[in-house]
């Protein structure tokens, strides 16, 4: 049995963090049975961050290597009849999310005093006290930091937005009318593209990176399709 170890679901969402919630959509499209369970302290994973799974005897952290070993291991073709090319260009929209729109997403959740109370809220009001007090603000320092050092976080806001807001007109562009990223049917990148516009698009708090998404037909009828599919 395979064992989803990610963060407790928050924000209405599989899970609120994109990485955790693509392995589970992975796991969703490729039919496989599973179970999860919810780590709040990554400093308990394998690498220091989730999601890990472990499968039988393996242990495996990090989304794209749980994905490659699930793929290899179960011997899982979610990309038949899609041309290389298309997966090429699926993969540089994968990328391009988790390691740059992904910041904008984290900016918005984590330190635009805006949106932090409802993150907050979502993430932590579960916790006993005085934990609920401590936890958020060491939680957040630790973001800020990881933020800082990446780079982001050294622009304004209105530049940070406009980082995630390039990569939605291009995952918008690129996804066209397409109902899936590749073409008719789902590929094994859509799971990751779906967890990270889902993140943004779905939680209440209406961040500039939500209200571009909702006005991309295209993203919303796409998140919605994925939806259906995978987790009605
Ligand atoms: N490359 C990793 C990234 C995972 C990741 O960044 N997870 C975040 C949550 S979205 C995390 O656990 N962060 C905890 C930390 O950095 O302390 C993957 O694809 O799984």
């Amino acid at each position: 049995m395979i064992t989803l170890f990610q963060y407790q679901p928050a924000f209405g969402l599989p899970n609120a963090s994109p990485f955790c919630m693509k392995v589970e959509v992975f796991l969703k499209m490729a039919n496989l049975d599973y179970k999860t369970k919810v780590i709040n302290d990554p400093s308990k994973a394998p690498n220091g961050k989730l999601p890990y799974i472990s499968d039988e005897n393996e242990t495996i952290a990090d989304s794209a290597f749980i994905l490659q070993h699930l793929t290899n291991k179960h011997k899982i073709d979610l990309n038949q009849n899609i041309s290389d090319r298309d997966l090429a260009i699926a993969d540089a929209v994968v990328r391009m999310l988790e390691e740059h729109y992904y910041w904008s997403l984290v900016y918005s959740r984590w330190i635009d005093e805006r949106y932090w109370p409802a993150t907050k809220k979502s993430f932590f009001a579960g916790l006993p006290l005085p934990l609920r007090f401590i936890i958020p603000s060491v939680a957040r320092g630790k973001v800020k930091t990881q933020i800082f050092q990446q780079g982001t976080s050294r622009h304004n806001a209105d530049k940070i937005y406009q980082l995630g807001i390039d990569d939605i007109n291009t995952a918008s562009s690129i996804l066209a009318d397409n109902d899936f990223i590749a073409g008719s049917e789902p590929c094994v990148h859509d799971a990751a593209i779906y967890a990270f516009l889902a993140n943004a698009l779905h939680p209440e708090p209406n961040t500039p990176l939500k209200e571009h998404i909702k006005h991309k037909p295209n993203l919303v009828e796409y998140c919605e399709r994925m939806r259906t599919r995978y987790f009605s």
